[in-house]
């Protein structure tokens, strides 16, 4: 069964009724920029044709109720308090209280949940969530509610209700994202560009594959990363690393004491340029030509900025050196998925390849497909 007749079937088994509508939000992959969202810095996601719909209607009392095609034991809340809604209610709960704080008449509401989109594989499922759920409420209520606003109430949700300390760019590549395009998001203006990225007409794809390691933002090692950026910025006296230029990355690194900082700022300072460099490609149309930019920002969040693991170096090793233009890791790390860009006719072969070095180390084995980028959150 499709993800929107999941959704639909789990919404008709607790409701015993039909939604009045269903609502999608993807998954994304990185393409690059990474750990240079909460920097006020760039990066390049693009939309995962994965998503999560939502079947959802009017609530026929006050308060909201969920299920989900996993979990058909529905949760009731009235009162989305942080704290008093767990689990993966609690990305829901989070979006309906962002928006009521930020002044928004959330309507009640009845709500299934169905998604394909990989959980813990660092392909953000938790935003892909509440987008969907967002979009929902947003549309159902007639809110006042601009898509470009909206990214920022998900991440609330997701840093004032679940708690993770994460950054803007997975509620915006799931709200923002256009199919065919990878969107170049400023996230300090929260401008963006929807760049043409036509993998198919240029023979190429973008593999990704899942190490199957898992991964969890809410553990200390995210936030610690953060926290070190922004102690760096505080002694460089900058608002955000952001705003240490390229140029005078040398003179800023003579100024910490603290090697590992160093090694945190000099991966967010190269990891913008890297997408401002990537971004420039693309818009000359040479998309073979990011794949060295790839490899560096991987080796920089191996060496630099220290989040990734054997799974997922060795599943760049093993894919570059099956021919691969490009392989990083995609996400906030410690796991999670790699991509690479290849020749679409090499997928299979490039796949092998990883599974054959994961053999040999006695890992279990990946998951690959190729992603093609497909559209943002909408009604469907
Ligand atoms: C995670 C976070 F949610 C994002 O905000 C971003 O920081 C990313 O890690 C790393 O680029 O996905």
């Amino acid at each position: 069964m499709d993800v929107a007749s999941s959704a639909t079937a789990a919404f008709r088994t607790t409701f015993g009724a039909d939604p009045a509508g269903l609502w999608a939000a993807p998954g994304r992959v990185n393409l690059i920029g990474e750990h240079t969202d909460y920097n006020a810095g760039y990066v390049l996601p693009f939309a995962l044709p994965q998503q999560v719909v939502v079947a959802a209607a009017p609530g026929d009392g006050p308060g909201w109720t969920v299920c989900s095609d996993l979990a058909p034991e529905a949760v009731t809340f009235a009162e989305p308090a942080p704290g008093t809604v767990e689990g993966w209610a609690a990305y829901v709960a989070g979006v309906v209280w962002a928006l009521r704080e930020a002044g928004h008449a959330v309507p009640p509401a009845r709500i299934a949940l169905a998604s394909d989109v990989p959980v813990g594989a660092g392909v953000s499922s938790s935003a892909a969530l509440e987008s969907a759920v967002l979009t929902a409420l947003a549309d159902l209520g007639g809110l006042d509610l601009p898509v470009p606003r909206r990214p920022a109430l998900a991440q609330r949700a997701e840093n004032g209700y679940v708690g993770a300390p994460t950054g803007i760019m997975d509620q915006s590549a799931s709200l923002r994202c256009e199919a065919g395009r990878a969107l170049f998001l400023d996230c300090r203006s929260l401008e963006v560009e929807q760049i043409p990225f036509d993998l198919a007409a240029e023979g190429l794809a973008v593999l990704v594959v899942d190490s199957n390691t898992p991964h969890r933002h809410v553990d200390g090692e995210y936030g610690a990363r953060r926290a070190s950026c922004e102690a760096a910025a505080g002694i460089l006296g900058v608002p955000a690393l952001r705003d240490v230029p390229t140029g005078d990355l040398a003179r800023a690194l003579a100024r910490l004491d603290d090697g590992v900082m160093r090694r945190r700022v000099r991966h967010i300072v190269t990891e913008n340029q890297r997408v401002l460099d990537t971004v420039g490609l693309l818009r000359a149309g040479r998309i073979r030509e990011i794949g060295p930019l790839l490899t560096a920002s991987h080796a920089s969040m191996r060496d630099d900025f220290e989040i990734t693991v054997d799974r997922v170096d060795v599943a760049v090793e093993a894919a570059l050196a099956a021919g691969a233009y490009g392989a990083r890791m995609t996400g906030g790390g410690f796991g999670g998925c790699v991509l690479a860009l290849i020749d679409a006719d090499a997928a299979g072969a490039t796949t092998a390849a990883i599974e054959r070095a994961y053999r040999t180390r006695s890992f279990a084995p990946p998951t690959a497909w190729s992603a093609t980028p497909g559209p943002g959150a909408r009604r469907l």
